[in-house]
């Protein structure tokens, strides 16, 4: 296996709105950034993933990007951008800018001209087409809810847009639209940013018939089917990668919803001539119901142990894996697959980060996962900001699906607003955030989680991130190594081991409340890796124990 920097890296990814505010203004800002750069030197990282700097009006919280070389006021200058790159590269981490290409936000002055005429110049880098009967072209849903389409009265037609109105699907069809993306993309790499994550990436491709989708039982059809891995997808990635991501050292992440494994091949291939690695989101869909993430399911261990085996043996050798149990669109990890409980929270975010960090792949650390940030207490709706949840809610809610109550239960389990809090510093007010009011409110419980106390405290899950990294970076096995899944039908336990040139770890997850007993456990003659237990019980894991040791 090909040994490059970007496998042997931990990203870190930062919500710039969320993460630290420099101005009072209540809004997480670039010079905020900047200001923690040793703290994540400290925690040990090596590349920063920062989410959409660009200027946008905000309808998704900049993944409607309305200049892709321009920074938001908010966040402040492209100075500030500059010192954060110059001050970052000081320090050895790199950049990893957000670049959405699927779709702009309405108010891109390519799309204000596109809707003008038909046949402005224009008119073709976005999806256009006639209404049917009087009404939308297809049956599409739009991932935030309502139609994909919009219709727009100037010209008597209907645009498509994936996720919400404000942000219409470009149309890779066209040309121009690739090359006015590539040259953008060529303007951030002579600047120096050290790679890009992809939004959507294997979205851009739309079957051209725009035919109907099933529909089973929801309000709209399934278009997925012919937008995601669509038929030119892997072409338009080469030709990217052509001219441009292949003339650069820089790392490239796809974020692949709906990616299959023969999918993920392609996109992430050790051919190089697509993307270094792809986000796969299998393991996220495991606790859906129904209506999809609208529900309070809890996820069962099977699964969970079924999914990510299936990606790491899949593309051991021929694709590259990321590794992540979550980000700024899913609830807290710890939440969701350990046990936010006082008694539990800590030892069991140290468990999930053993089990992640221990796989083959790339890590991804979400903004205060390392502190082990819980999801949010939301009481009702006016507390929410994220666009997909209030359309959700309005949706759920007026077609009788749920309840006010039941959708809380939901938003709370699920919310994307969960993981957007605001990073808690400390305990002085807005948790250190802020010196304003911050555009969503602070997590009540920063007073007991923050990363002062956990810094002051040698036993805290940030140190123990620590370690993980460290180990990381001083030991091939945890990056290269092979993946062998044991226990695979036990209820509580994710057991695998990992092999690299004749050395051999096993790695003892109880994913449970419980002592389980674990005929693995037993350090007799073995050397310690790491483990979240200063004692350990011969033949049994502690509850929600980690246990790494070498043979
Ligand atoms: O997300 C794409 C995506 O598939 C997710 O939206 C996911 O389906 C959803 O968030 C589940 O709740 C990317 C970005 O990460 C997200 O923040 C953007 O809202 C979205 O694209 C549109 O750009
Ligand atoms: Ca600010």
């Amino acid at each position: 296996m090909s040994k490059v920097w970007w496998k042997e890296s931990v990203v870190y990814q930062i919500y710039p709105r969320s993460f630290m505010d420099s101005n009072g203004d209540g809004i997480g800002d670039l010079n905020g950034i900047t200001s923690k750069l040793d703290y994540l030197k400290e925690l040990g990282v090596d590349v920063l993933w920062i989410s959409p700097v660009y200027k946008s009006p905000g309808a998704d919280n900049g993944y409607d990007i309305s200049d892709y070389q321009d920074i938001l006021d908010e966040f402040g200058t492209m100075e500030d951008f500059d010192r954060l790159l110059e001050q970052a590269h000081q320090r050895g981490l790199k950049i990893v800018m957000d670049l959405v290409l699927n779709h702009t936000s309405n108010e891109h002055p390519w799309f204000i001209e596109s809707r003008s005429t038909v046949n402005n110049p224009y008119r073709n880098y976005y999806i256009w087409r006639k209404g049917q009967k009087g009404s939308e072209p297809n049956n599409w849903g739009a991932m935030f809810g309502g139609s994909a389409w919009e219709y727009d009265t100037a010209t008597d037609m209907y645009y498509l847009h994936c996720f919400s109105k404000e942000q219409p699907d470009l149309n890779w069809e066209e040309a121009r639209v690739r090359k006015s993306l590539y040259d953008m993309m060529t303007w951030w790499c002579e600047k120096g940013v050290d790679g890009f994550r992809f939004d959507v990436i294997s979205m851009i491709s739309k079957v051209q018939t725009f035919p109907d989708g099933k529909k089973d039982g929801g309000l709209y059809g399934n278009g997925w089917p012919y937008i995601m891995n669509g038929p030119k997808v892997h072409d338009y990635i080469q030709e990217m990668n052509r001219e441009v991501l292949s003339k650069y050292d820089i790392m490239t992440v796809g974020e692949a919803a709906g990616v299959t494994l023969t999918e993920a091949k392609k996109y992430a291939n050790t051919n190089g001539k697509e993307l270094n690695m792809v986000f796969q989101f299998e393991h996220m869909c495991i606790d859906e119901e129904k209506y999809g993430k609208w529900t309070t399911k809890r996820y069962n261990l099977l699964d969970l142990k079924r999914v990510l085996s299936k990606w790491q043996t899949g593309l051991e050798g021929k694709a590259w894996n990321s590794l992540f149990f979550g980000n700024h669109d899913q609830p807290r990890s710890v939440s969701r697959f350990g046990d936010d409980r006082p008694e539990y929270r800590e030892r069991s975010a140290k468990m999930l980060a053993t089990c992640m960090h221990m796989m083959q792949g790339t890590p991804y650390v979400y903004q205060g996962e390392e502190l082990g940030m819980t999801n949010f207490p939301f009481e009702d709706l006016t507390q929410c900001r994220d666009i997909e949840t209030l359309h959700y809610y309005a949706e759920l809610t007026e077609n009788g699906i749920y309840s006010n109550d039941q959708m809380m239960d939901c938003i709370r389990a699920r919310g994307r607003d969960n993981a957007r809090t605001p990073m808690q510093w400390d305990t002085t007010m807005n948790a250190g955030f802020s010196t304003g009011t911050p555009w969503i409110a602070v997590n009540p419980n920063y007073k007991e989680i923050n990363a002062k106390e956990q810094l002051e405290r040698t036993d805290s899950l940030f140190y123990y991130y620590q370690q993980l990294i460290r180990l990381r970076h001083m030991n091939k096995i945890m990056v290269y190594g092979h993946y062998k899944l044991l226990l695979p039908n036990h209820k509580d336990i994710f057991a695998y081991k990992r092999n690299y040139y004749g050395k051999e770890w096993t790695i003892l997850c109880n994913f449970s409340e419980q002592e389980v007993t674990c005929k693995y456990a037993n350090l007799t003659g073995k050397k310690l890796i790491i483990s979240n237990y200063e004692e350990h019980k011969k033949g049994i894991l502690q509850p929600y124990e980690a246990l790494v040791y070498q043979e």
